[in-house]
């Protein structure tokens, strides 16, 4: 007699699927410690799945000696994308792997994550029964709590066995060191070091005195003061780096501007359109970088100005920025364009 029924492994692999792939989307934007439980349940659900996994293909097996039919081929398909997708999971959290050719394992894992929903729905559209009244016994429940239980006793010894990682995962690269840190870039944003005789700074929108200030100005005259922050850069690709960063803080430069406290969205983009908008009260308390620790920025790094935002993800960190606008509304374009910025 297995540990759990039939329907209970597949109601697990089901509602593990569900989860992992919910909070594996919502990873990519949890940067700060509130958020930590994120990770935790895709970690869990990753567990569980394992077992879950095993159980089931213990389980039918023997279908693989009848004859490949189309519900079969699926079956197969699916479960080498999920032990690709698991594997990928538990060798990065172990610390196994780093890099696969250009991509870090966490970010060939999201790939085969994604590739697998489709596969997924299939199997679950030619397979799919509805769990009975008879399965939700007292019994079942308890077996059902062990058994999380055992995947987050399990997962966290996982994480402690691997090398030491931030509650994202990402593991430390170059902190206090300047520019020496990754540079990475989303897909295909690459553009040309900017000239700083051709650049300026405008912030606009709903402001009463537009800027458009050149370097000089942003690098510390009269009008602006200098600040410094200590701040975590966390890419999802999975390193982090500490700096202190020091620049502009966003708020000063909107009361430069005369900014409408009204307006609730700030939206920084940078010279190649890539944008990211943050709500006002964060936007305040963000800097537009000149300098990480004491190097003036690089090129790679968003030279001569770039977003350094609290809590938020490396990706929403724009580089090479050249506008600053203060809006009503946040900017829903930033998804699609963060993804094509520097496609022709
Ligand atoms: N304009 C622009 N800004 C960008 C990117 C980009 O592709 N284009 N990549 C982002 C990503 S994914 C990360 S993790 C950080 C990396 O900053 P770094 O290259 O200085 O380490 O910059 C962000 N800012
Ligand atoms: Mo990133």
């Amino acid at each position: 007699m297995p540990w759990l029924s039939s329907q209970l492994v597949d109601a697990l692999l089901l509602a593990g699927v569900v989860v992992a792939a919910v909070t594996g989307v919502a990873s990519i934007l949890a940067g700060t410690a509130s958020d930590a439980w994120v990770f935790w349940t895709h970690g869990i659900a990753g567990v569980v799945l394992v077992g879950a996994l095993a159980a089931k293909l213990a389980r039918v097996r023997h279908r693989l000696t009848g004859s490949w039919n189309w519900t079969v081929r699926v079956s197969v398909a699916l479960t080498v994308v999920a032990v690709l997708a698991l594997a990928s999971g538990l060798a990065w959290t172990l610390g196994v792997v780093e890099q696969v050719g250009p991509f870090t394992l966490l970010v060939l894992h999201a790939y085969v994550g994604i590739a697998l929903l489709p596969v997924f729905l299939v199997h679950l559209h030619s397979r799919f029964r509805t769990p009975t009244a008879q399965d939700a016994t007292r019994r079942n429940a308890l077996k059902l709590s062990a058994t999380l239980v055992v995947g987050a006793v399990a997962w966290r010894a996982s994480r402690l066995l691997g090398p030491a990682r931030r509650f994202t995962g990402s593991t430390e690269r170059g902190s206090d060191d300047g520019n020496r840190f990754p540079v990475t870039s989303w897909v295909a944003d690459d553009p040309e070091p900017v000239d700083v005789d051709d650049w300026t700074l405008s912030v606009t929108g709903r402001v009463d005195s537009p800027l458009d200030l050149d370097e000089r100005t942003v690098l510390g005259d009269a009008t602006l003061d200098h600040d410094t922050s200590r701040v975590v850069l966390d890419c999802t690709s999975g390193w982090y780096s500490e700096h202190d960063w020091r620049g502009v803080r966003v708020a000063d430069l909107l009361d430069a501007a005369d900014a409408d406290p009204d307006a609730d969205w700030v939206r920084f983009t940078s010279i190649t359109g890539y944008r990211w908008s943050l709500p006002r009260e964060e936007a305040e308390r963000a800097l537009l970088a000149t300098h990480a620790d004491d190097d003036r920025l690089s090129h790679g790094h968003g030279y001569p100005l770039r977003l350094v935002a609290p809590g938020r993800r490396g990706f929403q960190w724009v580089k090479w920025i050249d506008s600053v606008e203060v809006r009503d509304r946040a900017d829903p374009a930033q998804w699609v364009v963060t993804l094509i910025s520097g496609f022709d």
